[in-house]
């Protein structure tokens, strides 16, 4: 990335937490004029930080953190705003995770899975625009066959990227679409597969039949496919993204997550809590609906955008 990029995204980063980072920003400010920190601002802190979805148990552990390095002292806002920074930072750095394409993989197969309007298909458009300006060849399945405005987005982003999209019509067998995409991958050398899935939760025991039979079938051509499989989870759900969590664990192995739409929310800190309780790799963050708005995910910046600090320093 250059210069030039990485400020760009740190700006769009900071711009997409503001909802999140000013209702924490402003709510400490509040809190702390310039007061001694004691047990009723930290209970004050601590709601506020609950509020924010950064989830009962993380709030606590925050709380705790600056209970025993500045309790009886004085403290600004900013000095409270910096110690929560550092002490998410320290939360998410085990769990911020760039996803590593194995180059030896010829293609590294990620699964995309996720519930309905998660934002699965944008996340894919997204990765595949950054593999393909990266010079890699990429192929993107349609495997969403549900619905036909699927396969439409997905061939949208196969224009924007050229990369091509292996579809097939509405109705068609996810699996077979999947095992087609890999097949053309495998004969084009390409580096990455990006498979897009329908998210139909209403019918758990179906949709856990078709991704394990879309993994089955990717196995009779490369044994260890798929390589990664990415859940993209939408932070305006808040806590419900724990649930989320909890369902597609039960249903595949998830290697990995994507976080979306953290720009239209306030519940932003749903991150910490997610990392906190699950420990699993958070490979993107996604704070817009343009291709430059997903990015790997960076502890630091995001525990310094949540907070409203500057970023980069
Ligand atoms: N603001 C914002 N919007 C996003 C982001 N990611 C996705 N979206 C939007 O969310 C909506 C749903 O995204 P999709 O990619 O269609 O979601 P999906 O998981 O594929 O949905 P289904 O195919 O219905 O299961 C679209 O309007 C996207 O543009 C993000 O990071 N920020
Ligand atoms: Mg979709």
């Amino acid at each position: 990335m250059s210069e030039s990029e990485t400020s760009g995204w740190l700006a769009r980063l900071r711009q997409g937490l503001a909802r999140s980072s000013s209702k924490l920003a402003s709510g400490i400010g509040a809190l702390f004029g310039r007061r001694v920190l004691d047990e009723a601002a930290l209970e004050d802190l601590e709601d506020l930080l609950i509020t924010a979805d950064i989830g009962v148990n993380t709030s606590a552990r925050l709380v705790e953190a600056l209970r025993a390095q500045k309790l009886g002292r004085d403290i600004t806002a900013d000095e409270v705003r910096n110690a929560l920074a550092a002490e998410i930072e320290k939360i998410l750095e085990p769990v911020a995770k760039p996803l590593a394409f194995d180059p030896e993989k010829k293609p590294h197969v990620v699964l995309v899975v996720g519930v309905n309007g998660a934002g699965k298909t944008t996340t894919i458009g997204k990765i595949a625009k950054t593999l393909k300006d990266q010079g890699l060849g990429v192929v993107m399945a349609a495997g969403d066959t549900f619905r036909a405005a699927a396969v439409e987005q997905l061939q949208v982003w196969g224009k924007r990227t050229g990369c091509p999209v292996m579809a097939r019509e509405t109705g068609a067998d996810a699996a077979g679409v999947a095992f087609d995409a890999l097949k053309l991958a495998t004969a084009r050398k390409d580096d990455v597969l990006l498979i897009d899935t329908a998210g139909r939760l209403h019918n758990r025991k179906e949709l856990m039949q078709e991704l394990e039979k879309i993994s089955r079938v990717l196995k009779k051509l490369v044994p260890d496919a798929p390589h990664t499989t990415l859940l993209v989870l939408d932070a305006t759900t808040g806590q419900n993204a724990h649930q989320q969590v909890d369902i597609f664990k039960e249903m595949v192995h998830v290697d990995g997550l994507a976080m979306t739409k953290l720009d239209g929310t306030a519940k932003g800190g749903v991150v910490v809590s997610i990392a906190e309780k699950h420990g699993i790799p958070v490979h993107y963050a996604g704070v817009g609906e343009s291709a430059e708005d997903l990015r790997p995910f960076s502890a630091r910046d995001y525990a310094r955008g949540l907070m409203g600090l500057p970023l980069g320093e």
